[in-house]
């Protein structure tokens, strides 16, 4: 496909158009009709690419060299991350929705009517055996942190991080410099466990230890099946959630990452953010149109929003090269890593 800038027809001295190709000129003798067709085929071509570029989502570059230069010269001075299970694929971890993701592999094996059903509060009253055995299989200090974790942790050595809200349970959030105080593990965490029904606390020892066995680990209090403190679909959300939604208002840059905004409340928090704030959403494929809206002004060049179509990992490597931090970041990953067990 032409370019913009090759399919702009010249006009010769009379006003007439200057073919814009010699191969053509030269095979085609009708040339008023010629022109007029290589006339009209051009502007066909260059509205397809703006097409394309508006499902794509794409904006003009300069937005993103304005987001780099923000970024590079410190103007960008509190930084909230939201980010989703896109964040930990490369780590190993499958996410939820991708063709090959958690939910189609779960619903054929336990043949739910549903794919999220697995992950639904009243499946697990009814058969806590299901995840009891997917939790038997899930060693989640086997995973590494990703660059992307890398990329928070580096923001947050540089004193620009204010506050990172996953969906993500893995903990890998907090295995790359983050501390824990300005993690929001919104849809909670492995790291302890409660009874759902009376919402007591149970020891996490006991608890892990019961799962490797695969026997359900039933509440000293009310007997009801244990799980450690993940949300399942019809779960409140912690209150460390709703504390910190005031925290979005006060910052000046949101990279929202490796989510589908699919899952609520959490896809709102993008709205939660003064609105001249960046916002910046890096995806492998393009999201944030949600129920048909389009509520990211990714094709409005006035907007600040905008979106990288992009692996999480590699949005970092461009993002940190372009900073010039590529030194920086590869020695703080590396000394990092070295104190993650
Ligand atoms: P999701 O709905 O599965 O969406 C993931 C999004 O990330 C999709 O849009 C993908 O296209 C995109 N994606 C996948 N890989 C990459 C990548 N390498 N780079 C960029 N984008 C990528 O997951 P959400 O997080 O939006 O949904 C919320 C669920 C998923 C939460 O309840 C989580 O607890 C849950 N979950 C968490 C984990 C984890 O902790 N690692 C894993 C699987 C699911």
């Amino acid at each position: 496909m032409e370019k913009k800038d090759d399919a702009k027809v010249e006009l010769d001295a009379a006003g007439q158009p200057i073919k814009p190709n010699k191969d053509l000129d030269n095979n085609n003798k009708n040339d008023d009709k010629t022109d007029s067709l290589i006339d009209k085929m051009s502007n066909l071509c260059v509205k397809d690419e703006d097409e394309t570029k508006k499902d794509k989502g794409e904006t003009k570059i300069d937005k993103y060299e304005t987001f780099i230069s923000k970024l590079k010269n410190g103007e960008f001075k509190k930084i909230a991350f939201l980010t989703g299970a896109g964040t930990s694929t490369s780590a190993g971890i499958p996410d939820f929705r991708s063709p090959n993701g958690l939910f189609k592999q779960l619903q054929e094996k336990y043949n739910l009517s549903s794919p999220s059903e697995f992950f639904d509060i009243d499946t697990f009253y009814k058969n806590p055996e299901y995840f009891y055995e997917f939790s038997k299989n899930l060693d989640l200090y086997s995973y590494k942190p990703t660059p992307f974790h890398y990329f928070m942790g580096f923001l947050e050595k540089k004193g620009l991080l204010k506050i990172l809200f996953t969906q993500n349970i893995d903990g890998l959030d907090l295995r790359c410099g983050i501390p824990f105080d300005k993690v929001v593990c919104a849809h909670g965490n492995y790291l302890e466990g409660h009874c759902p029904k009376c919402k007591k606390d149970v020891d996490m020892e006991q608890l892990r230890e019961h799962i490797a066995k695969g026997e359900i680990y039933k509440c000293p209090t009310c007997q009801g099946p244990c799980k450690p403190k993940i949300v399942f679909y019809g779960e409140m959300l912690p209150m460390k959630f709703f504390e910190n939604l005031k925290v979005l208002k006060d910052v000046d840059l949101a990279i929202v990452c490796g989510t589908s905004l699919l899952v609520g409340p959490f896809n709102s928090l993008p709205y939660e953010v003064d609105e001249n704030c960046w916002r910046i959403v890096i995806n492998k494929e393009k999201v944030g149109d949600l129920y048909g809206h389009n509520c990211f002004k990714y094709d409005d060049d006035d907007s600040t929003d905008y979106l990288m179509v992009s692996y999480a990992d590699d949005a970092v490597k461009k993002i940190v090269k372009d900073c010039g931090w590529e030194e920086d970041f590869n020695k703080f990953m590396e000394e990092t890593k070295k104190n993650i067990p």
